[in-house]
């Protein structure tokens, strides 16, 4: 596939107004996306488990305009108007016209809501444009009525990658690569794609608390950690790593082996921080709790014999790993060990998940 084919047939039918609804979940990274090329093409292939609890809803109305010049649109989050986040749904979508030329022929509204507590540190980005992408597409069905139902979900993940790279993860389950690579067949540094190969039935239910070890604004955003790859003086052997991870996590997917696994993530997880810590000007999300938290894990591994692991995202926040048939001794461990060192004790249960769904009514 390449971006022309992401261009639409011409429209059959063009209704006056309408509105549709999607939920789309959230997603963790095993290999991670650091570093990226314009536009929105990533330096290295990457793989996630998607979520299920952690999840966006948007709801996106339209009405046909008199004048069809300009994009328009009003936002709703939480069911207040939501000014400060125009921009980036504005750039969004002067994006992403081209491939829904819909666009300027109406109003829309665009009421969206998450799952999570707000400013939890868990990223909306990718949930919250992977909710918006699949609205869109729902209306472009609605104008082509032959529209590929392959072709609908590579499209929203084209898109929603256009909006920001992980979004393009969060359209299907339960594990998506994004990114192409030699040794998987149709990837593509277009959009997400369900994992081709065999995987073991313990990932399909694999558990993740996420510790919420710090609540507020992060001091340095992704899209500046991204740009900070370029000229980074490891990038060439990070990215190179990805590429091996991703043929190594091959066998240790089909075969369930959780020894492997757990070496690779928490690499995967350290690394990535590794990077930031490196970057110039250096930085670090991490926080003294993140440290304790891991620093326990590791211990509780050693003593317990317990399968679980952690992953991180670009925050502080620690993504706990663990099989679901571990999930008693594990919430035990959570409570007795870790909630202590998430900010009002808090932390959100949940698990691999199969991805968006369209809501009815
Ligand atoms: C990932 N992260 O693979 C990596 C690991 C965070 C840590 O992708 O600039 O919001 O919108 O493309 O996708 C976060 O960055 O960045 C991210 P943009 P995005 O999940």
């Amino acid at each position: 596939m390449t971006e022309k084919d992401f261009l639409p047939n011409p429209y059959q039918e063009f209704p006056d107004k309408g509105g549709v609804s999607w939920k789309a979940p959230s997603n963790i990274a095993l290999v991670k996306y650091w570093g990226k090329k314009p536009v929105q093409i990533p330096a290295n292939p990457s793989i996630s488990f998607t979520l299920d609890n952690c999840a966006t809803t948007t709801s996106l109305s339209f009405a046909k305009k008199e004048k069809s010049d300009s994009i328009s649109f009003d936002l709703m989050f939480e069911g207040r108007p939501k000014d400060d986040f125009k921009p980036k749904i504005q750039t969004f979508l002067e994006r992403v016209e081209r491939y829904v030329p819909f666009l300027k022929a109406y109003h829309f509204t665009i009421e969206t809501s998450n799952s999570f507590p707000h400013s939890s540190g868990i990223a909306s980005s990718a949930s919250g444009m992977a909710a918006l992408s699949l609205c869109l597409m729902d209306v472009e069905k609605q104008l082509d009525p032959d529209l590929d139902e392959t072709l609908f979900y590579q499209k929203a993940s084209y898109l929603a990658r256009l909006g920001s790279g992980s979004a393009c993860r969060s359209i299907k389950g339960h594990l998506v690569q994004w990114g192409q690579h030699a040794n998987i067949p149709n990837s593509s540094d277009l959009y997400g794609l369900e994992y081709p190969f065999e995987v073991h039935a313990d990932f399909k239910g694999y558990c993740d608390t996420i510790l919420l070890v710090h609540k507020g604004q992060k001091q340095v955003s992704s899209t500046v950690g991204h740009q900070l790859m370029h000229g980074h003086p490891y990038a060439a052997n990070r990215f190179q790593q990805a590429f091996d991870h991703l043929d190594q996590l091959k066998p240790i997917l089909k075969n369930g082996d959780l020894e492997d696994f757990i070496k690779l993530v928490e690499s995967e997880a350290l690394t990535l921080h590794a990077m930031m810590m490196t970057s110039m000007p250096c930085f670090m999300l991490m926080k003294p709790d993140t440290l304790e938290i891991i620093q326990k894990i590791w211990q509780y591994r050693e003593e317990t014999k317990t399968p679980v692991c952690f992953t991180l995202d670009a925050g502080a926040n620690v993504h706990l790993l663990y099989p679901s048939s571990e999930k008693d001794k594990v919430c035990a461990f959570i409570e007795d060990e870790l909630a202590q060192h998430c900010e009002n004790g808090q932390y959100i249960h949940d698990y691999v998940g199969a991805g968006a769904v369209k809501i009815n009514g």
